[in-house]
């Protein structure tokens, strides 16, 4: 049980105006998490508002009670409270004047460093949902089955389906109980794994023939050319799913997946396995991130990039 939990729900049954705001390019577990304490504070009378900067892809989108996030900025408007949810820190919200608010944060991201008024970390948690979970015992509210769809959403999400390395007991032990109140694994699974369109699955094929792999198959890259999301009239697209299934080949150590911006300049991600620290080589490229999960932005053509990777990757003995 959490002192953080025990304050954080203190202070919310304490105030009335509620903002809710997570993370740019938002994933499962944020606005999973995020669209459950909107329920539970509604469910708690309360006036609250779950206010984001960028908006979600598919399947996302189809979460129940997508529709109640905004999109834009919470300051100048009147709170009396800011949640902010997997924000490792304020910018990573998008949002902007935070600091003149009371600001409560809640992540299981390592990197967090804010100083705001109450501050709720627990990098130990496979997903941000598992401590939303908690909070809601501290809130003294029901979870419906909707709210438990929400937050097993976050789990599965963010443990790839309970395949991922951060995956504990203590997330199957949540799952189990959220399931229990109404959650239904099947149409979570079938929602957040089974919904592609005809375009998606010739995307992953148009990128997956791109791959090329490195030093006995233990690097390999990927590239997303714009051409290929124009030619199937598609815009930006989640890719979490491709680089997973590159990631996935038997020996695969890292894996650098080149994503085209608009303007000619790339995204690069960098997946890892094992000991393979990808962080450490994004930070030499500006970028950052997680030990097995990080990226960086780059100038350079995408044969130059790949250049300079398989110098990092040779150093690095993989
Ligand atoms: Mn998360």
């Amino acid at each position: 049980m959490s002192k953080e939990a025990k304050e954080i729900a203190e202070k919310l049954k304490n105030s009335h105006k509620i903002a809710i705001t997570s993370h740019i390019r938002p994933d499962g577990d944020s606005i999973g998490s995020g669209l459950a304490l909107y329920l539970m504070l509604k469910k708690m009378g309360k006036e609250v508002r779950y206010i984001n900067k960028d908006i979600p892809q598919p399947p996302l989108t189809l979460f129940p009670h997508f529709e109640v996030i905004e999109y834009g900025d919470i300051y100048p408007q009147e709170f009396d409270v800011v949640v902010l949810i997997e924000c490792s820190t304020e910018e990573r919200s998008g949002q902007k004047n935070l600091n003149k608010y009371f600001r409560i944060l809640i992540d299981h991201h390592l990197s967090n460093e804010e100083q705001v008024e109450l501050n709720w970390v627990n990098p130990k948690e496979s997903a941000v949902a598992i401590m939303i979970y908690e909070l809601s015992k501290y809130l003294n509210v029901e979870i419906d089955k909707e709210i438990a769809t929400l937050l097993y959403s976050g789990i599965v999400s963010d443990t790839g389906g309970f395949r991922f390395t951060n995956v504990n007991a203590k997330a199957f032990r949540v799952s189990s109980e959220l399931i229990e109140k109404g959650a239904n694994p099947i149409e979570v699974n079938r929602l957040l794994f089974e919904n592609y369109t005809p375009q998606k699955v010739k995307l992953i094929s148009k990128v997956l023939s791109t791959l090329e792999t490195f030093f006995d198959d233990k690097a390999a890259f990927i590239t997303m050319y714009k051409s290929f999301l124009d030619d199937l009239k598609l815009t930006d697209v989640e890719t979490e799913d491709i680089v997973t299934i590159v990631r996935s080949i038997r020996k695969v150590k890292i894996v650098a997946f080149l994503k085209e911006n608009d303007d000619g300049t790339f995204r690069v991600s960098l997946r890892s396995r094992d000991n393979v620290d990808s962080s450490k080589i994004a930070e030499k490229f500006g970028g950052g991130g997680h030990m097995h999960a990080s990226g960086f932005y780059s100038q350079k053509k995408a044969s130059e990039i790949k250049e300079i990777l398989l110098k990092e990757f040779k150093e690095i003995n993989l």
